[in-house]
C-alpha cells in the first residue's frame, strides 16, 4: 500500500514555472562550492570523526562547547566564492552528526548553545542575499544521534551508544519541523541537498538497492515544493533520480565515471546535473590530507563536467576557527582567474557533441562550439563534426585566429605553441 501510495502521489509531481526557472539558472551556473563545516571540524579528521573513532553520543557533545569560530566571516566567504567565479554556495546545516548549524527549536545540539551563540544558516544567507549568490542548503537524512533514527551507520554498541532502534514517524516530523525553518527562516533557498539515504540500503553497485524505509518522501518533497516552489531538491542517494527531485548529483565522480564506486547510476536527461568533489581527499577539515588536486588538475574537472552537461560543486572544509586554509584559497582563486578570460565556454553552455578525449573535451552554446585543449598538439581531429561549416575560428583568450578546416564531416584543428596548461579555449563559430 505505501508503494502504491507513493507511486501515485510520486506521479502527480509537476515541477512550479519558478522551478523550472531556477533548473535553467542552475545549469547555466555551472560552478558552486561545498561547505561541509561543524564541530566535527575541530578534531581534524573530516566529517565522519564521531562514527570512525567510536566516539558516544555522550561524549561527543562536549564539541559543542568547543565550536566558537571567531575567525568566521560570512562576508569573506561569499566573496571568496564570488571570485573563483562560483554562482552558488551549498552549505552543511546538519549533517550526520545530528549538529545543527542554526537556531533550531527542535535540536539542543546547535549553534545557539556553542560559545558562539550566533546563527551561522543566517550569517551565510543574509549574505548571500546581499552578494547575490544563491544558497542551496545540505540537509543529511541519516542522524547518528537521535534515538528516533532507525540506525545503520552508529548503530547501538558501535559508535553512538544510543538504545533506541528508531520510531521513524517521530524522526520524519522532526526532519519537516526542521526543514520548514530553514524554508522559513532564511530566504529564498534555491535547494535542499539531501545525503544520507544509502545508508538504509544495500551496499552501492547491489542489483537491488531500494531502501529498507519508506523515507516518505513524497511528504518531505511536497513540503518543501509548497513552502518554496522554487526550491529544487537533489538526494545524493546515488540511483537515477526519483520523482520530485529537480535535480540528480554524483559523488567524486563526473556523470558516467565510476572511479569513486558510489556512481553506478546514469546520468538523467531530464534534470540538471551536480558532480561533488573534494579538492584534496576530504569533505570536512582534515589535519593529515595533504593529497590537493593541482590547479589544472581542478579546472580540468570543471571544464569536463560542462562538457558532459554537469556543474562542478567543488567543495572547501573550512577550519574549525572559521579561516579557510591557503591551499584552498589559492585553487580557488587560480580557477577564478582562469574563468575571468574563459567563463564564456563554461557558463550557459550546454554538452559537447563527444565525450571528453585525452586532448581535451567541447563545450556549445548555441551555434558557437568550445574546443577545450588541456595539451597542445600538433593537429586535433574530430570527426562526425555536426556543423555544415566553420565560419570563424580563433583563440578565446584574443581573438587571434586559428588555421582550422572543415571537409567532409572531418574537422581539423592545429594547437601549436605555447597554450595554457590550464585549458586553452579555441572557439569555432558555426553554422548549418
Ligand atoms: O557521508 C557523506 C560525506 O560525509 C559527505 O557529506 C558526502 C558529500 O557528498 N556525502 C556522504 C557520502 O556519500
Amino acid at each position: 500500500i505505501c508503494l502504491l501510495k507513493f507511486n501515485l502521489s510520486a506521479q502527480t509531481y509537476t515541477p512550479s514555472q519558478s522551478n523550472l526557472e531556477n533548473r535553467k539558472w542552475f545549469s547555466d551556473a555551472r560552478f558552486g562550492l561545498f561547505i561541509h563545516w561543524g564541530p566535527f571540524s575541530i578534531p581534524g579528521s573530516g566529517e565522519w570523526v564521531m562514527n570512525e573513532r567510536k566516539v558516544n553520543v555522550e561524549n561527543y557533545s562536549r564539541l559543542e562547547k568547543f565550536f566558537n569560530p571567531t575567525d568566521f566571516n560570512a562576508a569573506q566567504w561569499v566573496s571568496t566564492a564570488k571570485n573563483a567565479g562560483m554562482k552558488y554556495i551549498t552549505l552543511i546545516t546538519r549533517h550526520h552528526d545530528g549538529f545543527s548549524m542554526w537556531d533550531t527549536k527542535y535540536s539542543d545540539f546547535n549553534i545557539m548553545n556553542t560559545p558562539y551563540k550566533k546563527d551561522i544558516v543566517k550569517m551565510m544567507a543574509d549574505e548571500c542575499h546581499k552578494q547575490g549568490i544563491k544558497l542551496y542548503l545540505y540537509y543529511s537524512l541519516l542522524d547518528w544521534r537521535r534515538e528516533d533514527y532507525p540506525h545503520e551507520t552508529g548503530k547501538t554498541g558501535q559508535s553512538s551508544g544510543r538504545k533506541g532502534h528508531g520510531n521513524y514517524a517521530s524522526y520524519l516530523a522532526f526532519m519537516k519541523n526542521q526543514l520548514t525553518e530553514l524554508l522559513t527562516n532564511y530566504g529564498e533557498i534555491g535547494g535542499i541537498w539531501f545525503d544520507g539515504h544509502w545508508d538504509q540500503t544495500a551496499p552501492e553497485g547491489a542489483a537491488d538497492r531500494s531502501s529498507r524505509i519508506d523515507w516518505k518522501y513524497d511528504e518531505i518533497y511536497g513540503l518543501i515544493h509548497k513552502l518554496q516552489p522554487q526550491c529544487m531538491i537533489g538526494n545524493n542517494h546515488h540511483l537515477s533520480p526519483f520523482s520530485g527531485e529537480d535535480f540528480q548529483m554524483f559523488e567524486q565522480d563526473l556523470p558516467g565515471e565510476n572511479k569513486s564506486g558510489l556512481s553506478f547510476q546514469e546520468a538523467s536527461a531530464k534534470v540538471p546535473l551536480e558532480a561533488c568533489v573534494t579538492m584534496n581527499g576530504s569533505w570536512g577539515f582534515n589535519l593529515t590530507d595533504n593529497n590537493y588536486k593541482s590547479n589544472a588538475e581542478l579546472i580540468h574537472t570543471l571544464v569536463k563536467a560542462s562538457s558532459l552537461g554537469a556543474n562542478l560543486l567543488l567543495n572547501i572544509g573550512p577550519m574549525p576557527n572559521g579561516e579557510i586554509q591557503p591551499e584552498f584559497l589559492t585553487r580557488l582563486s587560480s580557477m577564478g582567474d582562469w574563468l575571468k578570460v574563459y567563463g564564456e565556454s563554461i557558463y550557459g553552455t550546454e554538452a559537447g557533441y563527444q565525450k571528453p578525449q585525452d586532448w581535451g573535451c567541447i563545450t556549445k552554446k548555441g551555434s558557437k562550439i568550445f574546443i577545450h585543449v588541456f595539451e597542445a598538439k600538433p593537429m586535433i581531429t574530430l570527426k562526425d563534426f555536426p556543423f555544415k561549416k566553420l565560419k570563424k575560428a580563433y583563440y578565446l583568450r584574443d581573438n587571434s585566429g586559428v588555421k582550422a578546416t572543415l571537409k567532409n564531416g572531418i574537422l581539423n584543428i592545429p594547437v601549436a605553441g605555447n597554450i595554457n596548461p590550464n585549458d586553452e579555449v579555441i572557439v569555432l563559430e558555426t553554422a548549418n
